[in-house]
């Protein structure tokens, strides 16, 4: 069985209507890193960092997964190829679109963590600073979410396959941030194949061997319908 590990990031879930970040109507052009996306802006202004989550998590909830988060699931369903979605979201299309083998690179929506004593449990629809914490009671609930200068999760796991995969896909990203974004060179550096599925040329297109351009929902499920022959 040929061994896929398939990066995605917010390109994949943008034709479901969830905003990407780099866009020029992104996430980033209303919100500045600094203040929602960083540990230090969370402590700064707990209230801004759950509104912007709270309304992230109700724009997840109300969006479907699209062809392209379908074909994926399709693609591991078959049962031929072993198949690895490492996804940068924290949406859970993947998983509603059928895909059970996921790992969330960067936390999830769906996620809450005491940042006092470290327990983890599913995250109401609103969060807010003084939510107790369920298991030391502690206000300390913060969305389980890997912001930046935050250790991503899984990371051995994730090279470890990436090492072992027989091809690397990339779906959807813009190849600006790390670790993320060095993947298709350790995946080159372990002589692993790499294709490129994005709207436009990648920050780290020219590092891949293929690279094919449009819209997630048309050139996803085309190269799957090709895997499947
Ligand atoms: C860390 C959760 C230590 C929050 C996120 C090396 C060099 C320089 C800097 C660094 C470096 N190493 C580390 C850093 C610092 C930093 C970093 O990379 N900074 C950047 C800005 C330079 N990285 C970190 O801090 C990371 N932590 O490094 O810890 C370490 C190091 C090594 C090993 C272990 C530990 C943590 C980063 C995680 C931060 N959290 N998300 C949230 O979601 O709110 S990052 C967030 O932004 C996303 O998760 C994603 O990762 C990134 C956004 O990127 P994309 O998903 O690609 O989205 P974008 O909008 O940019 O692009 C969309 C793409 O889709 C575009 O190309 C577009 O063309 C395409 N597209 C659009 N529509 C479609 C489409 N494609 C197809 N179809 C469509 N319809």
């Amino acid at each position: 069985m040929a061994k896929i590990v398939i990066l995605t990031g917010a390109g994949i879930s943008a034709e479901s209507g969830i905003r990407t970040f780099r866009a020029s109507d992104g996430l980033w052009e209303e919100h500045r890193i600094e203040d929602v996306a960083t540990p230090e802006g969370f402590m700064a202004d707990p209230g801004l960092v759950h509104r912007f989550y709270n309304a992230r998590r109700a724009a997840a909830a109300a969006a479907a997964p699209n062809a392209a988060h379908r074909a994926l699931a399709e693609l591991e369903q078959d049962g031929r190829h072993e198949v690895l979605v490492v996804t940068q979201n924290v949406d859970d299309l993947h998983e509603r679109g059928g895909s059970a083998n996921v790992i969330h690179m960067h936390g999830t929506l769906t996620g809450a963590l005491c940042h006092s004593c470290g327990h983890r449990w599913s995250a109401p629809a609103e969060m807010a600073p003084r939510d107790p914490c369920p298991a030391c009671q502690k206000p300390a609930t913060r969305p389980d979410i890997v912001w930046f200068g935050e250790m991503p999760y899984q990371m051995e796991e994730i090279w470890t396959a990436l090492r072992a995969a027989d091809l690397f896909v990339s779906i959807g990203t813009s190849g600006n941030v790390y670790p993320a974004a060095g993947f298709v060179a350790d995946a080159g550096h372990a002589g692993v194949p790499t294709l490129e599925l994005n709207l436009e040329p990648s920050a780290g297109s020219r590092y891949f061997d293929e690279a094919r351009h449009g819209p997630a929902t048309a050139i996803v499920p085309a190269w799957v319908r090709e895997m499947l022959g």
